[in-house]
């Protein structure tokens, strides 16, 4: 594990992503452990949605989500802890790009901060057109948020057509 802790916390948007194995439950349970990850607050967590494959389409459809954290991990050891519980959850990659996932957990913003390093990319470098990720962000975030590089949130959200994502009725 990295063991790059900050002096000073951020709110950082994990973006959860499910399609295999009762998505609903992987998503559910994901939150529960982004809860006890270490130097970290859960702050909140949007609604559940039903969502369409981006990508190939012959897979489920998906259940996604986003929470806000308060965390003093670096942008690498939220990473690492990121992968620790995909692994728990039995991800396994395949190769394929944007294929069938038991659980995907992205780090859709750190702060303001833009990083492009090997391995990580922030913000999240699809996220911006994808009302999957804009959504439940919305849910979570104020309106004015800035994406760095992209603007507001609010703004974003106004150029992404809202299609194939359906809240999932809480029970
Ligand atoms: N990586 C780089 N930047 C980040 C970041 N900000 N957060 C690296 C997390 N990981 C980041 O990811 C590949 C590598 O991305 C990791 O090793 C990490 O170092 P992966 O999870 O192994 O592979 P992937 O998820 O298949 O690839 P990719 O390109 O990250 O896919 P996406 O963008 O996550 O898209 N349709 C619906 N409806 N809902 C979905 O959630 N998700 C995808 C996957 C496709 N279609 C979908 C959905
Ligand atoms: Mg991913």
């Amino acid at each position: 594990m990295t063991d790059a802790v900050r002096a000073t916390p951020v709110v950082a948007y994990v973006g959860l992503g499910s399609n295999l194995s009762d998505p609903a439950a992987q998503v559910r349970q994901a939150m529960a452990e982004l809860n006890g990850l270490p130097e970290s607050e859960l702050l909140a967590r949007s609604p559940l949605y039903r969502t369409a494959p981006v990508g190939p389409a012959d897979q489920p459809d998906y259940v996604n989500a986003v929470v806000s954290l308060k965390t003093r991990l670096s942008p690498r050891g939220l990473l690492e802890a990121l992968q620790a519980i995909e692994r728990a959850h039995g991800r396994q990659r395949d190769g394929t790009r944007w294929g069938p996932r038991t659980l995907d957990l992205d780090i859709l913003l750190y702060g303001d901060e833009r990083l492009s390093e090997p391995g990580l990319q922030i913000p999240h470098p699809e996220m911006g057109g994808r009302a999957f990720v804009l959504v439940p962000l919305a849910d979570v975030a104020p309106s004015g948020l800035r994406v760095p590089g992209l603007g507001t949130l609010a703004d974003l959200i106004e150029r992404c057509p809202r299609e194939g994502i359906a809240p999932i009725p809480v029970g």
